[in-house]
């Protein structure tokens, strides 16, 4: 421990995983750097990061396990934690059955192999299918409707051609995207930006549309339209690898650019110019933003859409296009052990649970509130702050409030926590070994590595690893979690890569490809029912949705028609734009991040502004039907006129998720429709 030693590592502030160098002396850490050789980050940190040590050494951390007795928190030890939680939990499962426990990891789980496989492996080893995670607001839908049309899950490459950011912002939320783009931009590569707010990336554009949110499928058809009618298709692909094309091309002969132009607030001449540009580039890629998309009443139909203009113009399985990847081989933490009964929504959302027998393990988490109590009665939160981040805190906070038994493992008292029976101290990932790869989220980087436990936990902190096995022991399923050590587990995960822990360990600390990319997929190799990628589903129309590429005006809009919600709420809302300081509802205590961006805006244009007599920096509430927020008013000439966008996160009175509404859903996967409501805005009373 005295030594002075560099360790290369990832980070996990964010799903990206970029490669760090972590300097740790006497035990400590004391350095991070980018790792230069990681081809994600090429030696880059972004600001979090970045200061990823001031959040782990953090005096905020929490120290030790603590029961809430009487509405305050007490200090307990582990072992009557874990003792109580047990008993409570053996109980509960006797008395209404196991499907009563209910379990969540946050987005830190999606490529966190250990925390996500060990939750859902505990409540599968307890007998509940109900495993909930950010999977049922965020990408999985695209997942899902790519595999839908393509069989499999193709991903954008980073190097492209042509880059349409489609309700995504790099600067803010994908580093490594950003840094491809710029160097590719400058190897003259397209840049269109698709977004109701002219974000800076858009000045650098060679085509910025200014979009109604929630009207992205409208624009989509059209572009159909275009392609379609004056020939820029890719004939032989769409030959040699599709079915439906002839379908398609009668279902969009009336989504002229003219009809998506009311729609969209797009002028007709610029949806034709994006048509044009991308029915004539080799090369090219729909980045659609990496939750936006999912988070409207036509989601599904969205990524649907997205796909087959990929596919029309031949831009699958080329460079720069979306490529197919070899899915990466790990041992799987959970599989075995899938429980008998099937999760939440499975009836209501059958598409998101299931396709041709490949099933997912998500219950929909849109669920959640009205299923407690009556269903759910017991709630273990690893890795997530659900009463900030999932749709309508108040629905979820209230129900959190009818539950048994609340526990959450985490780093930090969150607001779930501060609800909780119990709350655990959690490791960071500098105090545990893990898997780190790269793989699909945004960029077909086939890429993996060790994660390095490069100091001993801080304080009484466990990680996922030991707090699960020692609950699963308790509960007499410890045979479930047989690994001796975490180091055994990481191996176990390893071993079907063909990368071993030792060779990641001594021989590539900075990590390998653990696969090729393939080009060239022969034709009928394509895994739905028909070999072919289905421009026309099937699947779909069997379960009462539209098979092509449909659009669906947001559930709540000024063009839906209820005259009376519309006067109250007469501005559009979309919560949830990214931030680089800040994970979510995280890193908010991390000074370095916070003088950065001290406090939340709300953004809106600037006459808007006028017509609520709003101002610059003027407190304002932010009102819909679910509930208010308070935050500082931006006025910006980027933001559309008549739209409101609030970022998420924040506690408090500035809580974006008091406004979403976990009953307004996508209707295919049940997602919330965050970034297409209806809300008002006025001056907070302290400034008049
Ligand atoms: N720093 C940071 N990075 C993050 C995260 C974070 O919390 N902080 N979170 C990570 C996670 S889990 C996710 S899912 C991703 C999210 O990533 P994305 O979903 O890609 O979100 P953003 O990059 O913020 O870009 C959203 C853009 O969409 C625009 N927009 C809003 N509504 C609409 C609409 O209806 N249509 C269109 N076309 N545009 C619209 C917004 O103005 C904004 O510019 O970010 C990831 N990266
Ligand atoms: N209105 C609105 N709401 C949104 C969105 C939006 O666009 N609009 N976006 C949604 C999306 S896409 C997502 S992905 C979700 C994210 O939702 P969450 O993942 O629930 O949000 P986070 O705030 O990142 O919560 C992660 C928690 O994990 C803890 N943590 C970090 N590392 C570890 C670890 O190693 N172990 C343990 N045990 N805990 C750890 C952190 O301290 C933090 O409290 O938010 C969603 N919410
Ligand atoms: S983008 Fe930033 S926070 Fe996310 S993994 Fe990379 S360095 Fe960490
Ligand atoms: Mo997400």
């Amino acid at each position: 421990m005295g030594e002075k030693k560099e360790i290369f590592t990832d980070c996990t502030l964010c799903y990206h995983s970029c490669g760090c160098k972590v300097t740790v002396e006497h035990g400590k850490a004391i350095k991070i750097r980018g790792l230069d050789v990681h081809p994600l980050n090429k030696g880059r940190l972004c600001p979090k990061g970045a200061a990823a040590l001031k959040n782990i050494y953090s005096p905020e951390r929490l120290k030790h396990p603590m029961k809430r007795v009487n509405g305050r928190f007490k200090r307990i030890s582990w072992d009557q934690a874990l003792d109580e939680i047990a008993e409570r939990l053996a109980t509960l499962k006797e008395e209404f059955g196991p499907q009563v426990l209910g379990v969540f990891s946050g987005s830190i789980g999606v490529e966190n192999l250990e925390m996500a496989g060990l939750v859902q492996r505990f409540k599968a080893a307890f007998g509940s299918p109900n495993f909930f995670s950010v999977e049922s607001v965020c990408y999985r839908m695209r997942i899902r409707t790519r595999q839908l049309t393509f069989g499999r899950y193709p991903v954008e490459e980073m190097d492209s051609n042509l880059y349409i950011l489609w309700g995504h912002n790099p600067d803010e939320s994908d580093f490594p995207l950003k840094f491809a783009l710029g160097e590719n931009l400058k190897k003259g590569a397209k840049l269109v930006v698709i977004d109701p707010k002219r974000i800076p990336l858009a000045d650098r554009a060679d085509l910025y549309l200014r979009i109604r949110p929630g009207t992205d499928g409208a624009l989509a058809l059209a572009m159909m339209n275009v392609i379609i009618t004056e020939d820029l298709y890719d004939r032989e692909f769409i030959e040699k690898h599709t079915t439906g094309f002839e379908k398609l091309v009668s279902h969009v002969s009336g989504c002229t650019p003219e009809w998506a132009e009311e729609i969209t607030w797009i002028p007709a001449g610029e949806i034709r110019t994006l048509a044009r540009l991308f029915g004539s580039t080799k090369g090219a890629s729909i980045f659609q933003g990496t939750c936006t998309q999912d988070q409207t009443a036509n989601g599904t139909q969205n990524s649907r859409a997205f796909s087959v203009l990929q596919a029309i113009t031949g831009n699958i399985n080329v460079p720069g296009g979306w490529v197919i990847i070899r899915p990466p081989r790990f041992g799987n933490l959970d599989l075995a052990l899938q429980a008998d009964s099937d999760p939440l929504g499975t009836d209501q959302y059958p598409l998101f649970s299931e396709i041709w027998g490949r099933k997912s393990p998500y219950g929909v988490v849109t669920l959640v509130p009205e299923s407690i109590p009556h269903t759910l009665k017991a709630f273990l939160v690893v890795g997530g702050n659900p009463l900030i981040s999932m749709p309508d805190s108040l629905a979820f906070g209230e129900a959190f409030g009818k539950l048994d038994l609340l526990v959450v493992h985490d780093l930090f008292m969150t607001e779930t926590g501060k609800a909780a029976h119990y709350v655990l101290p959690a490791c960071s990932h500098l105090e545990k070994w893990g898997v780190a790869y790269t793989y699909n989220v945004c960029h077909g980087i086939p890429y993996l590595m060790l994660r390095k436990k490069c100091i001993e936990p801080l304080h009484e902190s466990r990680s996922e690893w030991r707090f699960l096995t020692e609950l699963a022991e308790r509960l007499g399923v410890g045979d479930r979690f047989s690994w001796n050590s975490e180091e055994e587990l990481v191996a176990f995960e390893l071993e079907p890569s063909g990368l071993s822990f030792n060779y990641l360990l001594n021989e590539k600390p900075e990590g390998d490809f653990y696969g090729e990319k393939q080009y060239e997929v022969p034709e009928g190799q394509f895994k739905t029912p028909s070999q072919k990628i289905e421009i026309y589903s099937e699947t779909l129309e069997r379960a009462g949705f539209n098979p092509l590429p449909s659009y669906q005006e947001p559930e709540r809009s000024p063009m839906s028609g209820n005259r009376k919600f519309l006067k109250a709420y007469p501005l559009i809302l979309s919560s949830g734009n990214r931030n680089r300081y800040y994970t979510h509802s995280q890193h908010r205590s991390v000074n370095a991040l916070r003088e950065k961006n001290p406090e939340p805006l709300m953004e809106i244009g600037p006459e808007t502004a006028k017509r609520f007599t709003i101002e610059d920096g003027d407190t304002a509430i932010v009102e819909t039907n679910r509930g208010h927020v308070r935050m500082k008013a931006r006025v910006s000439e980027r933001v559309a006129e008549g739209v409101v966008l609030v970022p998420h996160g924040w506690g408090g009175e500035a809580n974006a998720n008091v406004l979403t509404d976990a009953q307004c859903r996508e209707p295919i996967m049940g997602y919330p429709q965050m970034k297409s409501l209806l809300c008002s805005i006025r001056k907070a009373e302290e400034n008049r």
